[in-house]
C-alpha cells in the first residue's frame, strides 16, 4: 500500500482527538483516515514565529507522523485571515457581499502555498500519494510540480464550488484553476458542485470533459469527481452511548422541566451556518404558536471561529442582540427560550446533548457538506429518535432526503417545519431515522476515504501522472 502524504492548512495531532472540543469538520475526518493509513500529515503548527524559519517540528503518535511549519504574523494575516478567509470561503459560499479582494491577500496565499511547497517536499518519497486539503491550498500542487514531483496527487475541496458567474469575480480566477489542474484528481462534496467546477471548465476555460468525466489540459488528464464526506460512525456511536454521553444526556433533560421539548443547533459561529435566520425562524414560531411556545427550548452551542475576520464579530454581535431581542419578548419567570452558549464541548458531551433534543435544526445557508446534521442521526436513541430539519442548500440534503428538509432563507418554511416535527408521531420518526442512519453508517468517513485514496491510485489518476 502506498504511503499517503496528507497536507491540510492545520493539523491536528490524532493523540489529542478524544478531547476535541470546537474542532472543525476537516480535522475531525481527517484523524479517523490517518488513523488507519501509514504516513505523514503535513501543515501549519497554528503558531507564529517571528520570521519564517521553515523548520519542521516532526511528532509521531499511534502511528501517524506529523510535521508542522510555524508562520509569520504577515502570513498569518494575508493567507490564513486574508485571502483563504475573507476572500475564497465567503465567496465560495456564495456571499459575495461579504468577498474581499486585496492584491496583498493573493500575494500572501502565493508566498505561504510556496513555503508549504519547499517545506513538504523533502517528505515526499516516490511511491507515496499526496493527498492535499481545501481552499487553504488549491495551487499547491502546482507548486510541487515545478519542483519535479511525479508523485499522483489529489485534491479535495471541503466547502461548496460557487456557480461560474459568481466564481469569474475572483480577480485571477484563471490562474487559479490552471494551477489546480495539476493535480490528478479534485474531489467534491456534492454533484452539485462538482457540476459548477465542471460548467466552469467548459464554459469559461474552454476545455473539454470527455464521456468518462475527465478534463482534457493539453497532454493531462484530470479526473474530478464527488466524494460525499461522512463522520467516523462506529467512533461516533460509541462516544454517543459512553457515560459521559448518558450523563449529559440526563443532566440535560431535567434542566428542561418536565414535559418540555428541546431544539438543538451545534455549528461554528460561521455567517455560512445561518444562524441569524435560524434564530428568526424560532422566533417566528414562538410567536404563531403561541398556546406550544412555553414547551419548547432552542439551545444553541455556537464556539467563535475566526475571530480576527471583522464579519465573524459582527455576526457575533448580531447573534447576541437577536437572542437577547427573542428571550425579552418571549422569555418568563420560569423559561426562557433561547439558550445561546458560545464554547466547544467533548465530543462525548456533545453526542449525548444530540441526543436530548427532540429535533437537530441544522440550518446553513450553504455548507460543503455538514457534519453535524449525520452526528445528529447517529447519535439517537432507535427506538424514539429525535427529528432532523436539514436546510436543502447543505451538501448532505441529497444523500438525507428522509430529513425535513427546508429553505433556511424562509421563516415561515422553518416555523412550520418546527411544528411539524414536534407534532410527528412515532412511527414516522422512526421510519424516517431507520433511513437516515443507514445513509450515515454507509456513507462514512471511512468509505470516503477508500473511494479517494482508490480513485487517486487507480487508472484514471494514472493517465494524468503519465501525462505530467
Ligand atoms: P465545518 O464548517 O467546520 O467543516 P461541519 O461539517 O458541520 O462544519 O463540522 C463541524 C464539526 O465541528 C462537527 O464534527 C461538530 O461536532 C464539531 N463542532 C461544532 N461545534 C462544536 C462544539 N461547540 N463543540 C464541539 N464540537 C463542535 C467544513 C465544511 C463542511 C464539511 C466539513 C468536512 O464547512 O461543510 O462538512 O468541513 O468536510
Amino acid at each position: 500500500m502506498s504511503r499517503l502524504i496528507v497536507v491540510s492548512n492545520r493539523v491536528s495531532v490524532p493523540q489529542a482527538m478524544g478531547a476535541a472540543g470546537a474542532q472543525g469538520g476537516l480535522s475531525v475526518a481527517l484523524s479517523a483516515a490517518l488513523r488507519e493509513h501509514r504516513g505523514i500529515w503535513f501543515g501549519w503548527s497554528g503558531k507564529e514565529t517571528e520570521s519564517f524559519t521553515g523548520h519542521l517540528d516532526m511528532q509521531r503518535n499511534q502511528d501517524v507522523t506529523t510535521a508542522t511549519i510555524d508562520l509569520e504574523p504577515q502570513d498569518i494575516d494575508e493567507y490564513y485571515n486574508g485571502y483563504a478567509n475573507r476572500t475564497l470561503w465567503p465567496l465560495f459560499h456564495y456571499r459575495i457581499d461579504l468577498t474581499e479582494y486585496d492584491r496583498s491577500f493573493g500575494e500572501g496565499y502565493e508566498r505561504v502555498n510556496a513555503r508549504f511547497a519547499d517545506s513538504v517536499l523533502p517528505l515526499i518519497e516516490p511511491e507515496d500519494l499526496v493527498w492535499v486539503h481545501d481552499y487553504h491550498l488549491l495551487p499547491l500542487g502546482a507548486m510541487l510540480r515545478d519542483k519535479g514531483v511525479t508523485n499522483r496527487m489529489g485534491l479535495f475541496l471541503h466547502i461548496p464550488w460557487p456557480p461560474t458567474r459568481l466564481f469569474v469575480s475572483l480577480p485571477n480566477h484563471e490562474q487559479l484553476v490552471e494551477s489546480m489542474l495539476q493535480y490528478d484528481l479534485i474531489g467534491f462534496q456534492t454533484e452539485e458542485w462538482l457540476d459548477s467546477f465542471t460548467h466552469y471548465i467548459k464554459k469559461e476555460a474552454g476545455l473539454k470533459v470527455d464521456a468518462d468525466g475527465l478534463i482534457q489540459y493539453g497532454d493531462r488528464r484530470i479526473r474530478a469527481c464527488a466524494f460525499p464526506i461522512g463522520i467516523d460512525y462506529e467512533e461516533f456511536v460509541d462516544s454517543a452511548w459512553s457515560d459521559v454521553a448518558v450523563e449529559g444526556c440526563k443532566r440535560l433533560k431535567e434542566s428542561l422541566g418536565h414535559g418540555r421539548k428541546m431544539l438543538i443547533g451545534v455549528d461554528r459561529l460561521d455567517y455560512s451556518k445561518g444562524l441569524g435566520e435560524r434564530f428568526d425562524s424560532f422566533g417566528r414560531f414562538l410567536t404563531d404558536n403561541p398556546e406550544m411556545a412555553k414547551d419548547v427550548v432552542l439551545l444553541q452551542i455556537a464556539p467563535p471561529s475566526r475571530e480576527d475576520v471583522e464579519s465573524y464579530q459582527l455576526i457575533r454581535h448580531d447573534l447576541e442582540r437577536k437572542a437577547g431581542h427573542i428571550n425579552g419578548a418571549h422569555a418568563d419567570v420560569a423559561w426562557v427560550p433561547i439558550r445561546y452558549v458560545n464554547r466547544g464541548y467533548p465530543r462525548e458531551e456533545l453526542a449525548g446533548f444530540y441526543r436530548a433534543a427532540d429535533i437537530g435544526l441544522v440550518t446553513p445557508l450553504r455548507d460543503g457538506m455538514n457534519l453535524v446534521a449525520k452526528e445528529y442521526v447517529a447519535a439517537q436513541d432507535e427506538s424514539d429518535p429525535g427529528v432532523l430539519i436539514l436546510s436543502r442548500f447543505a451538501g448532505a440534503a441529497p444523500q438525507m432526503p428522509d430529513a425535513v428538509l427546508v429553505n433556511p432563507h424562509s421563516t415561515e418554511e422553518v416555523s412550520d417545519a418546527i411544528r411539524l416535527a414536534l407534532h410527528m408521531p412515532l412511527a414516522e420518526r422512526r421510519r424516517r431515522h431507520q433511513a437516515l442512519l443507514q445513509s450515515v453508517r454507509e456513507s462514512d468517513v471511512v468509505h470516503w476515504r477508500e473511494a479517494f485514496v482508490r480513485a487517486l491510485e487507480g487508472p484514471i489518476a494514472e493517465i494524468g501522472r503519465d501525462a505530467a
